[in-house]
């Protein structure tokens, strides 16, 4: 095995800055999916001391929010510059407890980066308009204020990045953060908080006491967080199971959040495609990351006149895929997180094939004997006469449903007729197709891209989805909106009192 240099784990976690007595005798184990072998215990935080630590959040607050945004974007040039300096080590230690492949486990480091880095722009950046008044001698100024305290939950496929995204926007937008990892991958998360950390040791004493902290634990602590008024955004990533619960929660104490939930992610493949440009996409959006992207690509809705055409590339290249151990250069699908993701795969192929499926390749366990406790799974393709239900569910695995499609109008229907809209894409070199696509009538979901594949979104363009996605965004564009609360203040410099819609009361 041609292997990327990776310091063994327990030197991982050091460089890291994970402390040995942090990651051992605690009662969360963390394992890493590559073979079942153990990485740390952790610590889980004591229920008793969250209501401490939300007292200490809001306190924060109050001092941080006086700190004039531009300052604090100095916060995040220094997290980019741990970041920066921990990017192979905080990306190995992904590949290690999420089994993502070495390139990518970097790459997740880098849109930490690349988000604080947008977020330092930002910081001399958060606009409120001017408007016009209606009234002599009045003028109505919008202001962009902090909001308040922001936990981030996130799940384990993005253990680092998500919440890069999350805190950056927040810390310059003037909230604390609470950060509560996956207690699947807390260690690639904890490492990332500790960059936070250093940056603000060296940020120094304007960053008050409580302006990061960290929750180890699992849903009690997610729930505690999630019912806390000290919260005012709570910024969730999981499954739509998850927001289910969390969004009424949220919602009946009148707090904000932001959900990021499944997607079920399609390309449409037209006649007038490159098909070798679309087979790139497919093969990277569907078995990158080992299809567990929120943003994996899930179907495929082919025109029958290149359906054929495209097959003759796609099965050849996706049987050369090398499945194994993500730390080996050549390697290009990891292992599954755990082997319930494994038995989830096989179950929805059984489902498939029992409503009219049928599989073309892959969905077999693969390599056993080798990593008894690990779950390595071939990706599958399975060919399907409609989109039945198992079709419209998001299975977080290596599975690409293929369906064809006779006019446009079909395949955007078909398309659109699922549960979740987070992302999606058409290959198409007609002008006419890609802009049906874009369009209002075209795909429902958040992203709608153009000769490229769902997955692998940069940070500068607002991130999330529509209907069971949960209908938020975070990232760039303007999301930052969200981290902030909005002041309407209407300036009376004249010497008269009118009122707004001529109203006398005199
Ligand atoms: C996720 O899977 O939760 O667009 C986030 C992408 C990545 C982020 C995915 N930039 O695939």
């Amino acid at each position: 095995m041609r292997a990327h240099p990776i310091a063994p784990p327990s030197d991982l976690l050091d460089r890291c800055g994970l402390r040995a007595d942090e990651c051992t005798g605690g009662t969360l184990r963390v394992t890493s999916p590559i073979d079942g072998s153990e990485l740390a215990r952790l610590h889980e935080t004591p229920l008793a001391e969250l209501p401490g630590l939300l007292d200490r959040a809001q306190a924060a607050f109050k001092i941080w929010r006086e700190v004039p945004a531009p300052a604090r974007g100095e916060l995040v040039r220094l997290w980019a510059d741990e970041l920066r300096a921990a990017r192979n080590d905080i990306g190995a230690l992904i590949t290690l407890e999420v089994g993502k492949i070495v390139e990518e486990g970097r790459g997740e480091v880098q849109e930490g980066i690349d988000i604080c880095e947008f977020a330092l722009g930002l910081s001399r950046q958060l606009y409120g308009r001017t408007i016009v008044s209606e009234r002599p001698g009045h003028r109505i100024v919008e202001q962009y204020h902090p909001l308040g305290p922001v936990a981030v939950i996130t799940a384990f496929n993005f253990p680092s990045a998500v919440f890069a995204w999350n805190a950056a926007l927040a810390l310059v937008c003037g909230d604390p953060v609470i950060f509560k990892p996956s207690e699947k991958a807390p260690l690639s998360g904890l490492a990332t908080f500790k960059a936070l950390q250093r940056a603000v040791a060296r940020f120094g004493e304007r960053a008050p006491d409580g302006l990061a902290q960290i929750v180890i634990g699992g849903a009690a602590h997610g729930e505690a967080l999630v019912d806390s008024r000290a919260v005012a955004l709570v910024s969730a990533t999981g499954s739509t199971r998850m927001g289910r619960a969390v969004g009424p929660r949220v919602a009946a104490r009148f707090g904000r959040r932001i959900l990021e939930l499944g997607g079920n992610n399609a390309m449409i493949v037209t006649p007038a495609a490159d098909l070798d440009l679309a087979l790139r996409a497919i093969l990277f959006s569907a078995v990158g990351t080992a299809g567990q992207r929120c943003t994996s690509l899930r179907r495929l809705i082919v025109h029958r006149s290149v359906k054929q055409a495209l097959l003759d590339r796609l099965l050849p290249a996706w049987a050369s895929l090398q499945i194994g151990d993500p730390r080996a250069a050549d390697t290009r699908v990891g292992p599954l997180i755990d082997r319930a993701a494994g038995q989830a795969m096989q179950q929805a192929i059984t489902e498939a094939q029992a409503q009219g499926g049928r599989l073309l390749t892959g969905g077999e366990p693969m390599l056993a004997e080798r990593f008894p406790t690990a779950c390595y799974m071939r990706p599958a393709i399975v060919e399907m006469p409609a989109q039945t239900e198992v079709v419209q569910r998001e299975t977080f695995a290596p599975l690409l449903y293929l369906m064809d499609y006779e006019q446009l109008d079909d395949a955007i229907a078909l398309h659109n007729a699922v549960p979740q809209g987070l992302s999606s894409c058409i290959f198409s070199n007609d002008l006419r197709e890609v802009e049906r696509f874009i369009g209002a009538s075209g795909s429902d979901c958040g992203m709608a891209n153009v000769n490229i594949g769902p997955s692998g979104a940069e940070i500068g363009g607002a991130f999330g989805g529509e209907k069971e996605t949960g209908g938020d965004r975070e990232s760039g564009s303007d999301a930052w909106k969200q981290y902030m609360r909005r002041s309407t203040s209407t300036i009376n410099h004249s010497r008269e009192l009118p009122l707004a819609q001529g109203i006398r009361f005199d």
